[in-house]
């Protein structure tokens, strides 16, 4: 900036005025004009010069314009490629010669009278020719400027396009002097102590031109965008969020609790995570305990259980939880240890941990989103109806619904969804009531059913966002980019048909 300065100063000091500052050059180089306008500015700020802003307007030439100013132009080499005398050139020979240069330069080689046809073959029609392209090119060049007529020509053939160069002419200030001082922008210790900062000259603020620095904020994740569309959803329809904020859990929450015999092979290591250290928890309700062993080994409350040997080191073993009905389970248990019982509508998002095979659409881990209602006499029926309302929340409007099986919940069934881009039913998402097995040992009154259904909150976020590969969803191989640009997400009633 300062040699910039000192360049316009030493200018104007000898020529009086600087006409148009294009001319300008330093070290040879030409000078950036808009790194002249920051010189300029901080000399018209102590009045030492001013200036006036030259737009123009002028010819430049693209890098094929160019590559004819240097070496002709299409129909000039077409020209020169047809021998002289009657036989000329066949055709091929020349496309042959020129490739693509005989495509665009032969018809102006005939517009020009350059050449003809003599069937198959290309004959002259004069001895010489002026390549009037390259000279208007070269001209154009030279000046940045030419007819109407030839730059309208040349505009049209992608020769020459328009640029707006900015510029501009400068002369001396009230306060003109070659000794410009270099202004302090900081107050430093040196200054204070020296007293040199009451003479100082500082750099006025620049409130006007300056480019702020666009403040960074934070991002959020597509899903928890999506996540957060269906907290709404769940506030909307009166449901509570259970707390969550325990990935790591007894064997006996996520499994034994829920009835889930400890021979099922999801309790497998192939299935699930166990944790090392620590492996183990030990501060499980005693009396709570003694009737989830009684249930699974003997049955009782109109069962007969599984008919095995419980025992109570599988049910410490610590894992990863494999869905969050682990917290379910144990929300309910609190639930019936109070005085009264009392209907709970309950809802939780949150990460799970599954010890499977990784795909394009499945990871070790994903969201589960899971509603549970509990209320005496509650049935399939009301499931059903619940269903139908917290998906039509999504633009979901048809829904099916086929048996399955689930440890925990009998009757199960998986949910259904019309998939209007795919022509068919598409799984979306699993249900069903709660067994006896699980709420009767917990202390819950004989009258009260539980109904419970989930979902995972990545599918419907691919689908929201166009996503196909999990790995661009989530994972240390993330295109940030897609997090900061991606639209604010409304589950709103067209996602039900792309969904
Ligand atoms: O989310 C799933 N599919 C889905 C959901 C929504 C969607 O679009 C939005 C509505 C607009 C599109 C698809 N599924 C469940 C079905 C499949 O994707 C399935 O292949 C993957 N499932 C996960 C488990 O896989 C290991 C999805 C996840 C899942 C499955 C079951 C539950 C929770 C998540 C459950 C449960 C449950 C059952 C009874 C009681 C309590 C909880």
């Amino acid at each position: 900036m300062e040699s910039l300065q000192n360049l316009v100063l030493t200018t104007l000091d000898r020529e009086q005025v600087i006409e148009n500052s294009i001319a300008l050059t330093l070290d040879g180089a030409p000078v950036d004009q808009l790194a002249l306008l920051g010189a300029l500015n901080a000399l018209t700020s102590r009045d030492v010069i001013v200036y006036t802003p030259i737009d123009v307007e002028t010819w430049v030439l693209t890098d094929e314009g160019t590559s004819i100013a240097d070496t002709g132009s299409h129909e000039a080499k077409v020209f020169n490629s047809v021998p002289q005398g009657e036989e000329g050139i066949s055709i091929a020979e020349v496309q042959k010669l020129l490739g693509e240069v005989a495509k665009f330069g032969q018809g102006k080689a005939f517009s020009n009278k350059w050449i003809k046809k003599n069937g198959n073959n290309l004959v002259r029609l004069t001895e010489t020719i002026v390549d009037k392209t390259q000279l208007d090119l070269q001209q154009i060049r030279d000046t940045g400027s030419h007819s109407d007529a030839v730059t309208n020509d040349l505009k049209k053939r992608k020769l020459i396009e328009k640029r707006k160069s900015s510029s501009f002419k400068v002369e001396k200030g009230p306060k003109f002097t070659l000794n410009v001082e270099k202004e302090a922008t900081d107050i430093t210790q040196e200054m204070l102590k020296s007293g040199a900062w009451k003479t100082a000259n500082f750099k006025k603020y620049n409130f006007t031109t300056a480019q702020g620095i666009a403040p960074v904020g934070g991002h959020v994740h597509p899903l928890l965008k999506v996540r957060e569309e269906f907290r709404q959803i769940f506030f909307e329809l009166g449901f509570s969020e259970m707390p969550t904020n325990r990935f790591v859990e007894s064997s006996f929450w996520n499994f034994d609790a829920l009835f889930q015999p400890q021979q099922h092979p999801a309790r497998d290591a192939h299935d699930t995570f166990f944790l090392k250290d620590p492996a183990t928890d030990d501060k499980l309700p005693a009396d709570y305990l003694e009737r989830v062993k009684n249930v699974h080994s003997k049955g009782g409350y109109g069962s007969i259980g599984y008919q095995y040997n419980w025992k109570i080191e599988e049910a410490q073993k610590l894992v990863l939880r494999t869905h969050t009905t682990a917290i379910s389970s144990w929300m309910l248990y609190q639930l019936a240890q109070e005085k009264e019982f009392r209907p709970v509508k309950w809802f939780s998002i949150d990460r799970v941990f599954r010890n499977e095979t990784v795909d394009a659409t499945h990871l070790a881990e994903f969201h589960q989103i899971e509603g549970v209602i509990a209320d005496r006499g509650i049935t399939l029926g009301d499931l059903i109806g619940v269903l139908h309302g917290f998906f039509q929340k999504l633009g979901i409007e048809k829904l099916r619904f086929k048996p399955a099986y689930n440890p925990y919940t009998e009757p199960s069934m998986e949910i259904f969804s019309w998939h209007d881009g795919l022509g068919k039913w598409v799984e979306i998402g699993n249900s069903g009531m709660f067994r006896p097995e699980m709420l009767r040992p917990m202390g819950l009154p004989e009258d009260v059913s539980v109904i419970a259904w989930g979902l995972s909150l990545e599918r419907p976020t691919m689908i929201k966002y166009g996503i196909d590969n999990i790995r661009e969803l989530v994972g240390h191989k993330l295109d940030l980019d897609m997090v900061y640009k991606n639209p604010i997400c409304r589950l709103d009633k067209k996602m039900g048909r792309e969904g």
